[in-house]
């Protein structure tokens, strides 16, 4: 299947995307992520993708939560800006967006999804915060879920949009099952950018990564050590981490998703069973090192 790709990313490809960190810059000079993620069942996600894209070495981060969430997840992680946000039933309330629309404006990139669930209303929310956005936007895991209930939302947007789903979140925004989309992830991955106009990253072993061009492009890294819940969640924090760095949507999924990868195999190389999604957040420094000199 890899075959009908047209680029593999390289390790020296990667080392020449890395953003430069100059002597006289500051953490303006870093870009400004938001990550909307979290929900009463999942604090765990939240506090994976704020560390992950830290760690890429962006220089603010924003993490809203619903707003009951906030001490969990404050008790685990002191770096990010914190931003609650009104809920119901322990997600983002529904009508939350009119008032988060002018704070919104001032980032770099924005993600959401991570751990949000899936709740009545949560794709009217959904539709709200895209329409609302202008900056590039990563859309993962359950507002994936969101979603899938209604693609004609994506005709909103305003910006770049990258989807991150894996296999199954896949099926569910392509209409067919999960052994489906494996059989010919190039065709899905591409068939969906193309279709909506939107930067596509189907995960799981060899990554694809599709622009509404239509190109694809594949990555080498990674590991079984990756197969464990919550690695998307440092996934989506890394794309975020780096596009803020690089103000560049293509540059900056490229880089996280290969240095992702990278970080897996480290974690491999200690404990292919043992490694946990916290462990691959550790792992982004010696995986960025591996690549910058
Ligand atoms: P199967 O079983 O093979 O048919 P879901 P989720 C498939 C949050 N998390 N190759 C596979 O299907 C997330 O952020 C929170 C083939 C699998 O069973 C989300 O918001 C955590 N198939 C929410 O949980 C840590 C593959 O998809 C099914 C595949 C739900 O996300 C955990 C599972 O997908 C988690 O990240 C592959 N490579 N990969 C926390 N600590 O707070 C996946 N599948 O039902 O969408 O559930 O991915 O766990
Ligand atoms: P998620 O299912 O959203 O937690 O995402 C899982 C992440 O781990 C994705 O980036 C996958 O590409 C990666 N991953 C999971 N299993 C493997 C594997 N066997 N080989 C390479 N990467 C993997
Ligand atoms: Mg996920």
């Amino acid at each position: 299947a890899v075959q009908a790709c047209d680029v593999w990313l390289t390790e020296s490809s990667i080392r020449q995307l890395l953003p430069p960190r100059p002597r006289f810059s500051h953490k303006g000079t870093y870009g400004r992520a938001l990550i909307l993620a979290g929900s009463r069942e999942m604090t765990g996600a939240p506090v994976l993708a704020a560390s992950a894209g830290l760690h890429t070495g962006c220089g603010l981060l924003t993490l809203a939560v619903p707003e009951s969430v906030l001490p969990t997840v404050t008790a685990r992680i002191s770096e990010p800006v914190f931003w609650a946000i009104p809920e119901e039933n322990g997600h983002f309330a529904s009508d939350s967006v009119g008032r988060l629309r002018e704070r919104l404006q001032s980032f770099d990139v924005v993600a959401i999804g991570p751990g949000i669930g899936t709740w009545p209303g949560g794709v009217r929310w959904l539709a709200g915060v895209i329409n609302a956005i202008n900056v590039p936007l990563i859309l993962d895991a359950d507002a994936l879920n969101l979603l899938a209930d209604d693609l004609s939302i994506l005709a909103q947007k305003r910006s770049d949009i990258i989807l991150t789903p894996h296999p199954g979140e896949m099926g569910r925004l392509c209409g067919c099952s999960t052994t489906e989309i494996e059989k010919n992830r190039p065709h899905y991955a591409r068939m969906l950018a193309q279709r909506y106009g939107v930067y596509v990253v189907l995960k799981g072993a060899y990554t694809l990564l599709a622009s509404p061009s239509g190109q694809l492009v594949v990555n080498p890294t990674g590991s079984a050590a990756l197969a464990k819940g919550g690695s998307g969640d440092v996934l989506t924090g890394m794309i975020a981490g780096f596009i803020a760095q690089m103000r560049n949507t293509e540059a900056g999924m490229r880089l996280a998703v290969y240095l992702h990868g990278r970080a897996g195999e480290i974690c491999g190389m200690r404990s292919m069973y043992a490694s946990m999604a916290s462990d691959v957040v550790q792992a982004i420094g010696p995986a960025i090192r591996t690549v910058s000199f």
